[in-house]
């Protein structure tokens, strides 16, 4: 069987399972399946002008090889065009998008290195897989280093209309660079057809009924895999002695009868000033709930660097600290903020023990928390997930309570109708959710990803 090589910006550590997400599980199974390679940025940034060396280390019968950035890569690269362009760009934020042509040049250079680095390591029969919007032009760089095999590239976020892309300044470039892939992954029918009608708009390509599409002087293909959590080992998770413990802290602790939960990354793109407003609405526009409901938020820091989240960080105190200083008590702290990471069996017990979920990004590839939270309910007598209808995971999970996460009084009516509803309707929606997200689960998702590769590997791309 040919060997799997994972290629993303980030390598996750290897040895600290129950602190990684599930997409790092889910590729180190698919990774041990094969004897794998798994390749990126290590976590270290070293001087400008070092010289670059690739560390190996084997894990199990995973090879892990990793490169430190350089100061510069790390600005203009990662922080630069990865997260001060791309990221907001294609979440459909171009007023947030800063365009540089230093950070171009460092994004190209990152990339070139990357080739650089990896084409010694490559055997002929391997499966190559480039995971999200770091590393587009990852494969046009190895083919100009006469690299033939078979190159698939997923993107984790979503991917805009035309008429957003077209904005940048590199668009036709990068759409280009994709055509040197052999299959390209999108999370949604929604980006699937926004690249479509990219490569036909802008470019006059073909698209055809079986996925491929013809674009740049190449037919690859093109097509829809949604990507799952690990369902069993996140509700197991939730069961465990801990978690109990844990649950049992958090009732001893609060008078509230009802918790509210959301987990996110603190990025503008989940919508949480919008999600707090909504809550003080809720406690403001139905009093019975003031000291019944409370919102635990865990933001995890990220992207700390960059202004636009430094801007997010104190928007959030603010509407917090206003919120807990109007209705709260000497009893009772309204909302519970956290501004960091938390252990995900913690995560898993925080989830079970709350009646709401709350997922509302503005703008979302996939949405994992949307799916942990459905894994984590209890089956006879589960909490209601809030779901934004522009996170990827709403495309199949019409059982949430669908909102516009922009409209706040939505967001308050959906919340008051989740810690009323009956008992029955819980159940009907989550027993429905579930078989949703067990259907499509993280080992689905690697394993028709990889097929896909493979087929496309015996005919398929002309
Ligand atoms: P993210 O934007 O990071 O991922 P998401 O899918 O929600 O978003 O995954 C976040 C993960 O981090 C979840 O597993 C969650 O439990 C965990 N997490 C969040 N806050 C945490 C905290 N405070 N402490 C510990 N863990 C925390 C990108 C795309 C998504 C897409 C994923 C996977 O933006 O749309 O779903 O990739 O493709």
């Amino acid at each position: 069987m040919s060997r799997l090589v994972v290629i993303s910006n980030r390598i996750a550590d290897l040895t600290k399972s129950s602190q990684s997400g599930g997409l790092a599980v889910a590729l180190v199974d698919a990774l041990k399946a094969t004897g794998g390679l798994w390749f990126g940025w290590g976590g270290d940034i070293v001087g400008n002008g070092t010289k670059i060396e690739t560390s190996i280390e084997n894990i199990d019968s995973v090879t892990v090889a990793s490169v430190p950035l350089t100061e510069d890569d790390y600005d203009q690269y990662y922080l630069g065009f990865s997260n001060k362009e791309l990221w907001p760009v294609f979440h459909y934020r171009l007023d947030l998008a800063e365009f540089d042509t230093d950070h171009v040049n460092g994004y190209r250079r990152v990339n070139q290195m990357f080739a650089d680095k990896l084409c010694p390591l490559l055997k002929p029969d391997d499966l190559i897989w480039i995971h999200d919007y770091h590393l587009i032009p990852l494969a046009s760089e190895l083919r100009q280093r006469n690299v033939g095999q078979t190159i698939g590239f997923f993107l984790h976020i979503p991917f805009p209309p035309p008429e957003i892309l077209s904005a940048t300044p590199e668009h036709e470039w990068l759409v280009r660079s994709l055509a040197s892939y052999d299959v390209i992954g999108f999370q949604t029918s929604n980006d699937l057809a926004n690249f479509h009608r990219y490569l036909v708009e802008e470019e006059k390509g073909e698209i055809f009924t079986d996925g491929r599409v013809h674009a740049y002087g190449r037919t690859i293909q093109a097509d829809v895999f949604p990507i799952g959590i690990d369902v069993d080992a996140f509700a197991e998770m939730s069961r465990t002695p801990e978690a109990e413990q844990q649950i049992e802290n958090l009732r001893r602790r609060t008078i509230a009868r009802a918790h509210i939960i959301g987990v996110d990354r603190l990025d503008y793109t989940k919508g949480l000033p919008e999600r707090f407003k909504a809550f003080g609405r809720l406690l403001e526009s139905y009093p019975a709930n003031n000291k019944a409901v409370t919102l635990m938020q865990v933001a995890q820091p990220t992207r700390e660097d960059l202004e636009a989240y430094a801007n997010i960080r104190h928007e959030l105190e603010g509407i917090s600290g206003a919120i807990n200083g109007n209705f709260g008590d000497f009893d009772w702290t309204p909302v519970r903020y956290i501004h960091r990471s938390v252990s995900r069996d913690v995560l898993a017990a925080l989830f079970r023990a709350s009646m709401v979920g709350l997922v509302t990004p503005l703008r979302d590839g996939m949405n994992l928390v949307a799916k942990e939270y459905i894994a984590a309910q209890e089956h006879d007598n589960p909490g209601v997930l809030i779901l934004s209808k522009f996170a990827g995971a709403a495309e199949a999970l019409q059982e949430a309570l669908l909102v516009n996460p922009y409209d706040v009084d939505e967001v308050t009516e959906a919340m008051q109708k989740s810690i009323t509803m009956s008992r029955d309707e819980r159940i009907e929606r989550h027993k429905i959710l579930f078989a949703k997200i067990k259907q499509h689960d993280a080992h689905h998702w690697h394993d028709s990803f990889i097929s896909a590769l493979r087929n496309s590997r015996h005919g398929a791309v002309a």
